[in-house]
């Protein structure tokens, strides 16, 4: 605390020594004239600055919109204008002389709304994404609408699924916890230096990774945010991929011990579950459109309809491997049920459905074996060390955050073929429970999305605004309700984003139109 706070004080000092404008937030408008000029000096002034841990490699400000090159999968991306400070902290030479320290891209934007956003990570990070804020803000990202975003990649370098920082303490402790409250506290101070006074309130957004960052910035860092919208939380990795894993191998069981590698549901198999799945659940919620929105109502779905009849071969799947199937999605001992939605058939690009397909996943090529040793492999999951600090599925006692006023969101794909969308409902439940429903349901909401697959993709609406929403709960006191969500892909149309376990049931009139549903459990 005591590093953190001199920091700002030379941050202040140097703003009030540069410029007027330092004294004041918000910064004044972008367009020209001596108070751009002010921001791009006090902005440029930070690059090369050391204060205790933290090392200010470089200061950019980018007065104009920022046209980011293309990332993964050829995207693009616009940020506002903004004081791009890129720096690292605690550099150091660690285990086996490997280099580690929290890099971090903090965007101080040109008008500044007064609020603070941590991003969270995906993967196992190991390298930092551009400091917008995307998740969860629909069409206009944290800093469009004015946020300071920090951005940073957790303590180590490396690509998504490269584990090898694990062999240092400092790194691997960084990335199961330290670095979400390391990166607020420093990256929050900067930006109190920069404009001359704190942000009025903090907020984080993230998927995946950065999911699981949420959740245990509410779990074990309560005082840090005042309100979280956590997407799709690697809560317990080792559990869901031992699902994945285990779904595969009972789909091999089926195979004639003479095929050698992994089985794959077929074409044919997959017309055949979607024509079941829209049979049974399409129309609960209303209207038959091939999207299932009652997704609790298709937890009745009943695989065994898939099943041949005797003598029957076409349309239909062998009873064998429907039974393999129906075991795999109904919660192995060691994990929850997979929700039957239609993004279960969905074969890529990108991470295919659920249903075992036989290609090769984020971790290499599908598993060949007939055989598991499942009580051998939940013993291994109860003494993985990185698991027990990693997992976020357990601590439920949220009194502290709770009690300071601060917000949960939680959203899911119901089409997520990584983590079990039922698998975070099921923890908003205990933390419910844990503490108690008339708290919880003041501070937490949950948000299902049909057919969306991890984190976004698919047959889906996609494209929601949470952040908005959440600053108007937290600061206003405005709890959220029913939200509208689009399609990311353009197509036209929207729909009610209902607080599960709500759905949008088709009352008539235009389907492309929320006023067509309501939310509701019926
Ligand atoms: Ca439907």
């Amino acid at each position: 605390m005591t590093s953190t706070k001199t920091f700002a004080a030379i941050l202040l000092a140097s703003a009030s020594l540069v410029g007027s404008a330092g004294a004041q937030a918000p910064a004044g408008p972008a367009a020209g004239g001596r108070a751009s000029e002010n921001f791009a000096t006090r902005c440029e002034a930070l690059a090369g600055q050391v204060m205790g841990e933290v090392a200010i490699t470089a200061a950019t400000a980018y007065l104009q919109t920022r046209t980011l090159p293309a990332g993964p999968g050829g995207r693009t991306g616009q940020m506002a204008p903004h004081c791009l400070v890129e720096g690292t902290i605690n550099q150091r030479v660690g285990a086996a002389g490997v280099q580690y320290g929290i890099g971090f891209e903090l965007a101080l934007p040109v008008e500044w709304q007064g609020r603070f956003l941590l991003m969270g990570g995906g993967g196992l990070n190991g390298s930092i994404r551009p400091p917008s804020g995307p998740v969860a803000a629909g069409t206009r990202d944290a800093l469009s609408r004015g946020f300071v975003v920090a951005s940073h990649d957790s303590g180590h370098k490396g690509a998504g699924f490269d584990a090898s920082f694990h062999a240092d303490q400092r790194a691997a402790l960084d990335f199961a916890e330290t670095s979400v409250r390391t990166v607020t506290l420093a990256t929050r101070a900067l930006a109190e230096g920069f404009y001359g006074m704190a942000p009025h309130h903090s907020y984080m957004t993230g998927c995946s990774t950065g999911g699981r960052e949420g959740m245990l910035a509410s779990q074990r860092y309560p005082e840090l945010f005042d309100g979280i919208v956590i997407g799709a939380p690697a809560m317990r990795p080792g559990q869901s991929n031992l699902g994945v894993e285990w779904a595969q191998v009972l789909l091999n069981q089926t195979q004639p011990e003479i095929v050698a590698g992994p089985a794959g549901i077929t074409a044919a198999e997959r017309l055949v579950v979607d024509r079941e799945l829209t049979r049974q659940c399409d129309g609960l919620d209303g209207r038959e459109d091939g999207m299932i929105f009652d997704v609790e109502g298709c937890r009745g779905f009943d695989p065994a309809a898939l099943a041949c009849a005797p003598g029957q071969s076409d349309s239909c799947i062998a009873p064998e491997r429907v039974e393999a199937l129906a075991t795999a999605f109904a919660g192995a001992p060691f994990y929850v049920p997979i929700p039957w939605d239609t993004g279960i058939t969905f074969t890529g690009p990108g991470l295919p459905g659920y249903l075992p397909a036989g290609a090769p996943g984020p971790f290499g090529p599908a598993n060949a074996a007939r055989d598991i040793d499942i009580a051998e492999r939940i013993n291994a999951l109860q003494w993985d060390a990185v698991g027990r600090l990693t997992d976020t599925a357990y601590w439920t006692n949220l009194s502290t955050y709770l009690g300071r006023g601060a917000k949960l969101m939680y959203f899911h794909g119901v089409s997520d073929p990584w983590f079990s969308a039922f698998d975070t409902w099921d923890y908003f439940q205990r933390a419910r429970e844990a503490n108690g429903a008339e708290a919880w349901d003041d501070a937490a909401r949950f948000y299902m999305v049909p057919g969306m697959m991890h984190c976004n993709g698919g047959n889906a609406f996609d494209q929601f605004d949470l952040l908005g929403p959440m600053v108007e709960w937290v600061e206003n006191g405005v709890a959220p309700d029913a939200l509208t969500a689009a399609r990311s892909d353009g197509t036209q149309g929207e729909r009610p984003l209902c607080p599960h376990p709500q759905y949008p049931r088709y009352t008539g009139g235009d389907p492309d139109a929320v006023g067509s549903y309501i939310c509701t459990t019926g």
